[in-house]
């Protein structure tokens, strides 16, 4: 029987609502949600190809097991959970606690089972070895939080709906489709500010497909923190910014302007490219345009002082009246009761502040209890006390997503367990023991926890499953569970909680992720507060009553900051030592072997390192290719389509060159999630992107460093953006002479 199931998709942070054909328990189609109340009907090209990621012929659909030769054969549940559970026994007897680890991708974030199990467990387990995609991408959002407000989770997002001058920094909305802000339509949303005679201004060194369709301002690449600088520098030197209001604010005003006092237009116009009036004008309109924000995203997280930028991504919000106020840059909230009480009790935690632990290896602080991914490899490779040597890997491929995946690869050889819980086999999980099969999103039901704060406009959606698990496909929160009771005899605080679970589970009233975010919606803004108040939102009646979601307010409410800062004096704090020492790292890296920038780039028809097995995505053929600038091309005497090598400090890699002058000269983007290598069982993945150097594209994070002193210091992020590189036709050591030999000695 065919059937159609309301439910939304969870790839990206809109959640767009989708609509699901199912016939006699299959998925056969998917196609958006006309009546969703925010995607009214959107959906992007990945959304709508999921049912082939779901049918996928390459699936992993059973638990597999590494054979001697290499291979995987397949095996039961039963052999598996048996095994995996007397090795992380012996482990744990072995090397205790830490000796045991976990990394998560980035599609855990969009289960809640997923995260709040594997949390709960890490954090009862005690183990160090947390890590996360988090440390490539916005663990920096949560430590700049954390000394603006003293509450890491705060994040302040642009009130798309109502803004009258959004300046978007090191973000392309309109292929990403919005992050770090829950925002269906994006598109559609930022056309409506110039519809409204607004203006929207994409500061990028590249001239993005966002950026086409607004004002592009062009800059050198990891110099976006000058130009903020600057801005702050503008609006105190020309009395625009109201110092009483900003004094009610927040704390640390006067040092923030002897900082900025060194920081005029003039002095940072050099090295952003960006001219001294363009930013004088920008000044002036953040501050006199009554509704206007500045938002930021990878663009600014990945630079090497991705936490100062982003903190100052707020200072300029709150210095020209914009942060928290309508059309602004607001806060979002579940309208929970005692929020800030729950933060501050939260934050003696380690796992829920900043540096509740530091790394082992390079000393570097935890962030929300995950540590930097770049360092697992070492942490796996360096004997001694808390050496890492059993990894659980879900939903994550960082082989390909952090630096040095070559690193990386072997030391996961090195391990005496690793786990991967996934639905692919990818170029990670090609070197585990075991591969335990996943369900994918449409195979269970969810309320996104994590996203609710970051809706633009308030909603809650909820959702069953559309179909059952395909093959044995198990969700990942239940694995967990079968971990805790393997060790729940030796760390005690897990027993307890399993032994909870079991008993449980025996009264048929087991704690399971609906139960979790059932008690959220109720005690939430629109919740029913437990009958408290009559006809309000339960789990149950988001799916069955609501199925396409309901907005529970049609706007942020403004004034929200007080109640979430958890500094004593609840005042947004300017002025914190750490972040003000990384004022010392502005001086640019200069290498003149190396005179190219290396930037980043998403593509409409990928997710990271993932989607690139769907036949609908990879029609019409798909290239990896790097996008040059005419002028740096030709100075190279490099021809559209030619094979390269793009070298940095670091590493080195060769694919095809894209000549565009939607590129800043001197900067070269160039794709990640690319460099599938026959590894993993993506086979059309493997056979796309085909050239004379072979397939499945390249993996740019062999540019990028791994190395512990070139990690940003207080969030622990990679820097991948702005990296110094170098490019040269493929095969001609000859072509150029001394610059060439002298780019080639300079790489080890
Ligand atoms: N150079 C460079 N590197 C980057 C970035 C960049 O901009 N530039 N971006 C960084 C960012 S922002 C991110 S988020 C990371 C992503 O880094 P990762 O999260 O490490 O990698 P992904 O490519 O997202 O791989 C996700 C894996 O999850 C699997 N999967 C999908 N759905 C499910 C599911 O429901 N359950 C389970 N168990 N598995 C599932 C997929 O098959 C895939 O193997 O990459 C980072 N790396
Ligand atoms: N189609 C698609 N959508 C995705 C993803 C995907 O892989 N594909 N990934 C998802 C994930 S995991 C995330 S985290 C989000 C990210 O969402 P976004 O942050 O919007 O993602 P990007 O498209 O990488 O945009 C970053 C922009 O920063 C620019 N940039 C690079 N360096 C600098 C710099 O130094 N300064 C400035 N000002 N700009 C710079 C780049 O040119 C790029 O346009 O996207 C999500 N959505
Ligand atoms: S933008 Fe595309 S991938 Fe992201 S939630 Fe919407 S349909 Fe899914
Ligand atoms: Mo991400």
């Amino acid at each position: 029987m065919r059937e159609e199931k309301v439910t939304y998709c969870r790839i990206c942070e809109p959640l767009c609502g989708m609509i699901a054909t199912v016939e006699d328990d299959r998925l056969i189609e998917l196609r958006p949600d006309k009546q969703h109340p925010l995607s009214k009907g959107f959906a992007c090209p990945k959304g709508i190809a999921f049912a082939e990621i779901v049918n996928d012929p390459d699936r992993v659909l059973h638990p597999l097991r590494k054979t001697a030769d290499g291979g995987f054969e397949q095996i039961s549940w039963e052999t598996a959970l048996t095994e995996i559970r007397a090795k992380l026994r012996a482990v744990y007897d072995r090397h205790g606690k830490s000796g045991i680890g976990w990394y998560f991708g980035n599609p855990a974030t969009f289960s809640t089972g997923h995260t709040m199990w594997t949390a709960t467990f890490t954090t009862l387990l005690g183990t160090p070895h947390v890590y996360s995609a988090g440390s490539q991408d916005v663990n920096n959002r949560f430590a700049a939080s954390h000394f603006l407000y003293g509450n890491p989770v705060a994040a302040p997002i642009p009130d798309i709906n109502r803004v009258d001058y959004l300046v978007i920094m090191g973000a392309n909305p309109i292929v990403s489709h919005g992050s770090v802000m829950s925002s269906p339509r994006i598109r559609d949303g930022l056309k409506a500010i110039e519809a409204r005679g607004g203006r929207v201004v994409v500061v990028d060194p590249r001239r993005t497909e966002t950026a086409r369709e607004f004002e592009w301002l062009p800059i050198v690449p990891d110099t976006d923190t000058l130009l903020l600088l600057a801005l702050l520098h503008v609006m105190f030197d020309e009395g625009l910014a109201d110092e009483h209001r900003i004094t009610k604010q927040a704390s640390g005003i006067e040092t923030l302007k002897r900082v900025v006092a060194r920081f005029a237009p003039e002095d940072v116009a050099d090295r952003t490219d960006v001219p001294a009036e363009t930013i004088r004008d920008m000044a002036r309109t953040l501050v006199t345009t009554e509704r206007a924000a500045i938002y930021g995203r990878i663009g600014t997280s990945l630079g090497r002082t991705g936490t100062l930028t982003t903190a100052l991504l707020d200072i300029v919000n709150l210095v020209a009246g914009n942060l928290d106020t309508v059309g602004g840059s607001m806060f979002g909230d579940l309208g929970v009761p005692g929020e800030r009480l729950g933060i501050s009790a939260l934050q003696r935690f380690p796992g829920f502040t900043w540096a509740g632990r530091r790394s082992r290896v390079g000393d570097l602080p935890q962030v929300l209890g995950t540590a930097p991914a770049s360092v697992m490899a070492k942490e796996m490779t360096t004997p001694g006390t808390g050496q890492l040597r059993a990894l659980f890997v879900s939903a994550g491929n960082p082989v390909l997503s952090v630096p040095n995946g070559a690193e990386l690869s072997s030391a996961l050889d090195g391990l005496d367990l690793m786990v991967s819980l996934d639905i692919y086999r990818n170029e990670t999980n090609a070197h585990a023991d075991y591969i335990l099969p996943a369900t994918t999103m449409y195979e269970r039901g969810d309320f996104l926890l994590p996203f609710q704060m970051l809706f633009t406009t308030p909603f809650r959606q909820a959702t069953d499953p559309v179909i059952s698990p395909r093959g044995e496909a198990r969700e990942e929160w239940t694995v967990v569970t079968e971990l805790m009771g393997a060790i729940g005899r030796r760390s005690p605080l897990i027993g307890a909680l399993h032994a909870l679970d079991v008993a449980s589970a025996k009264l048929g009233a087991r704690w399971t992720p609906e139960r979790l975010s059932d008690l959220v919606v109720r005690i939430s803004q629109g919740g029913n507060r437990f009958g408290l108040r009559r006809g309000g939102l339960t789990y149950r009646r988001l799916v069955e009553e609501n199925p396409h979601g309901v907005i529970v307010a049609d706007h942020l409410t403004p004034g929200r900051l007080r109640k979430l800062i958890t500094h004593r004096d609840r005042r947004v704090c300017l002025d914190a030592p750490e972040i003000l020492a990384e004022l010392d790292r502005l001086e640019p890296v200069e290498d003149p072997r190396l005179p190219l920038r290396l930037i980043g780039l998403r593509e409409i028809r990928s997710e990271n390192s993932w989607q690139h097995n769907a036949p609908l995505l990879l029609r019409g053929g798909r290239r990896h290719a790097a996008r040059m600038h005419p002028d740096d091309a030709r100075q190279r005497g490099i021809g559209e389509g030619d094979l390269v090598t793009v070298r940095s400090a670091y590493g080195q890699i060769e694919l095809p060159v894209t000549i565009t002058d939607e590129m800043k000269a001197g900067v070269v983007a160039i794709p990640h999630g690319w460099g599938h290598n026959g590894s993993g069982g993506w086979t059309r993945a493997n056979a796309a992107a085909a050239t004379d150097l072979g397939s499945g594209g390249a993996n740019v994070n062999a540019l990028i460093s791994s190395d512990p002193e070139d990690l940003e210091r207080l969030a622990g992020m990679a820097n991948m953006t702005g990296v110094p590189i170098e490019v040269s036709l493929l095969d001609t050591g000859a072509d150029t002479g001394d610059r060439s030999e002298s780019a080639a000695s300079g790489v080890g």
